[in-house]
């Protein structure tokens, strides 16, 4: 039996478009049209957030609230290393995607000697740092904190002093960075990057896994083959941004894109894919109910995350 534990991070700064935190709400809207019990069934933790810093003037350009989003990176962090070394299975529900860094960085803090693999479903590579935003939006970034580059390589921007003085001791959470290495991470649905991620596609050889390639081999043996691409990851962490549903299906998100996964694929994705034992977290992010036509998105969403969740509770 799984001992799962769901959290809530109603985080918002590393947004674009603001309205993300709203997501979890939304999710429970969803739940309560669907007469589902979900919710019921946990008692979820609260961590932290830090959206007072949205009435401020921000201080960061090419990393928008950096200040703001390194507290509540540091709440996550804390948070998901307390549950993972007491064995539980954090279910994470979460705004804005940056929070993905927190989660990592404290699967590994729990576990330091266990390689940790990551399963990244989503339109976009977040692998960007200050140093190459195309946006300052930080929802861009959590792959490249957990992998500590900042590639130099293709530098775009120049952020200021104390901008790079927050993403080092961002990069630094936990004191043992960094948490993963590029061979480590899968990326399943991505088809909105810019150069500088491209760079570091090409440079490691990270899998991408498209929405086609999916299509055409069919779902099971997609799932088999992020798992096998990990098979030297002793955990692995599922991280799932509804922007890899197509845009049809998924308004009511940032920046929805495209070419993306239908809801049935992403059920049956994830379903396959947390029956590994080797997974340890579950996280969904990027519901923005305030883009939304009649909680669509978070109607998507919720079905995405209760299917995983039965399939977790039931094979284990
Ligand atoms: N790559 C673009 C940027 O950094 C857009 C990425 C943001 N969208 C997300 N993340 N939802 O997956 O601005
Ligand atoms: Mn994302
Ligand atoms: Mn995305
Ligand atoms: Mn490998």
């Amino acid at each position: 039996m799984r001992d799962i534990k769901l959290v809530e991070v109603r985080s918002e700064l590393a947004a674009g478009t603001r309205g993300a935190s709203m997501g979890i709400d939304a999710l429970k809207v969803a739940s309560l049209d669907k007469k589902s019990d979900f919710f019921t069934r946990f008692d979820p933790i609260n961590v932290k957030d830090a959206n007072n810093y949205l009435w401020r003037e921000n201080q960061h350009p090419f990393a928008n609230y950096i200040d703001g989003v390194y507290e509540v990176l540091q709440n996550v962090f804390q948070t998901i290393k307390s549950l993972r070394s007491q064995q539980k299975f954090p279910i994470i529900l979460a705004g804005d995607h940056s929070t993905a860094a927190g989660t990592i960085l404290g699967i590994k803090a729990a576990h330091p000697n266990k390689r940790l693999g990551v399963i990244w479903i989503d339109a976009h590579a977040d692998l960007h740092s200050p140093y190459t935003t195309p946006s300052g939006n930080m929802h861009g970034m959590p792959l490249a904190i957990c992998l500590g580059m900042d590639n130099l390589e293709q530098k775009q921007n120049d952020p200021l002093p104390g901008t790079v003085a927050y993403w080092k001791k961002i990069k630094n959470i936990g004191g043992m960075a960094p948490a993963i290495r590029p061979e480590d991470i899968v990326f399943i649905g991505v088809r909105d990057t810019e150069q500088p991620e491209d760079y570091l596609i090409e440079r490691y050889q990270i899998p991408s896994i498209s929405v086609e390639t999916l299509r055409k081999q069919g779902v099971s043996k997609t799932a088999a083959m992020a798992l096998e691409a990990l098979k030297d990851c002793e955990q692995v962490y599922i991280s799932f941004d509804v922007d890899s549903l197509d845009d049809s299906l998924s308004k009511g998100t940032g920046t929805p894109v495209p070419n993306g996964l239908t809801v049935e694929e992403a059920m049956r994705l994830n379903k396959a894919l947390i029956k590994d034992k080797r997974v340890c977290a579950w996280e969904i992010v990027e519901v923005n109910p305030t883009l939304d036509t009649e909680n669509a998105m978070a109607e998507n969403a919720f079905a995405v995350l209760e299917t995983t969740t039965h399939s977790l509770i039931t094979h284990f």
